[in-house]
This record gives structure tokens, sequence and C-alpha cells, in this order.
């Protein structure tokens, strides 16, 4: 069972590091990572698990977090009628995004980071994915919302980047400036629906 004591804090090198892709099929070892991550979510979002295992809530974890450098995200976010909507994306891909943008108003946190960091983190409004899911089947996932922005935080992760890099402005020794423009678009093979 994944707790507190096994993601790893800022300064970790594996969370500088690019993620390798998972090989398909599967192994039981990855298969239990996947499950390990979301059965985290969960605990960390039920109140009584949460204060019994002192978890802090997260609607996203990304395998690197746990110092398994491999690309496999989990999110777990509740649609509008409260259910719960669990997500599981193996080797994602980002395929395209909007032009637009967006921010989430109270600004970002990390499971990462034990410290509050305020700023503005510029997300695209809107993006496509494309990933395998637990059953090694392709899919394309549109996302928009808050879920696109949590989205965008654990593909982060898996490429080495913290959402406090994205922060324009933000005076602290720990970001790393990026350029306004490479805010938009991140790679060659990505077009702007
Ligand atoms: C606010 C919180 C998250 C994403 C976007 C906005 C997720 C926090 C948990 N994580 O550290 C996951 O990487
Ligand atoms: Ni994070």
């Amino acid at each position: 069972m994944i707790t507190m004591k096994d993601i790893i804090r800022e300064g970790h090198p594996t969370l500088r590091k690019k993620a390798e892709q998972v090989e398909l099929p599967l192994s039981d070892k990855n298969l239990k990572t996947l499950h390990s991550m979301m059965e985290f979510l969960r605990n960390s979002q039920d109140p009584e698990k949460a204060e019994e295992l002192e978890l802090r809530p997260g609607v996203g974890l990304a395998a690197p977090q746990i110092n398994v450098s491999k690309q496999i995200i989990a999110v777990r976010t509740f649609n509008d009628n409260d259910e719960p909507k669990e997500l599981l994306l193996i080797n994602p891909k980002l395929v395209s995004h909007s032009q637009e943008t967006a921010y989430l108003e109270s600004g970002e946190g990390c499971l990462s980071v034990d410290r509050p960091v305020e700023g503005i983190v510029p997300r695209y409004a809107r993006i496509k994915v494309e990933a395998y899911n637990e059953h090694e089947e392709k899919n394309i996932f549109r996302f928009r919302g808050y879920e696109a922005i949590v989205v965008q935080h654990e593909l982060d992760h898996l490429n080495g980047i913290m959402f406090y890099d994205r922060i324009e402005d933000y005076e602290d020794d720990l970001k790393q400036a990026l350029p306004a423009q490479s805010v938009i678009p991140r790679s060659e093979n990505e077009t702007i629906i």
C-alpha cells in the first residue's frame, strides 16, 4: 500500500527525469503499481482512511512520484453527478491542445511539494491525450476544465516538470525559467485545435 512515506519530494532526482515508456504487455509488477496508485488516490480522498493513514488528499498521481520512473498516471476526479471517475493512463501522449489557456484560481499543489506555492499555472483549456488503459487498449481521451489541468500536471511529472516551473514571475531558487513561448506548443507533433 502506498502512503506518504513512499512519495518522493522535490529535490529528489527522479522528479526531474523523463519517465521511461512502459512495455506492453503489462508485467505483473507494472499492473500492481497501477492498481496501488489508484488505491492511494481512493484512500486519500476517503476522509476516514486519509486520517488513519495520514494521507494528503490527491486527485492525481504520476509514477515518478513513487520513485518509479515510468510513464504511468492515475487520475481520480468526480463527474457532475458526484460519481468518481477513475483513469489509469499508460504511455500517455499529448496529441493536441486548444489555443485557449486556463488556470486554477487557487493555484496548484503537489504531493511532492511540502509547501504552499502561490501563483497562476497556465495550462491548455482542452487537450487530447492518446494512451493505453490498464486493459492495454489504446484510446484517445479528451479533457477539459479541471480534469484537463490535472492531467497536464501529471503529464508534466512524466517529463520532469514541476507545476511551479510554469508560474511566471515567481521568485524562487527552485524555479526553472521557461521562456513564455515554450508554454505553447510543447512538441512539433502537437497540432493546435
Ligand atoms: C492541483 C492539484 C493537482 C493537479 C492540478 C492542480 C494534483 C496534486 C497531486 N499531485 O501531486 C499529483 O501529481
Ligand atoms: Ni504533482
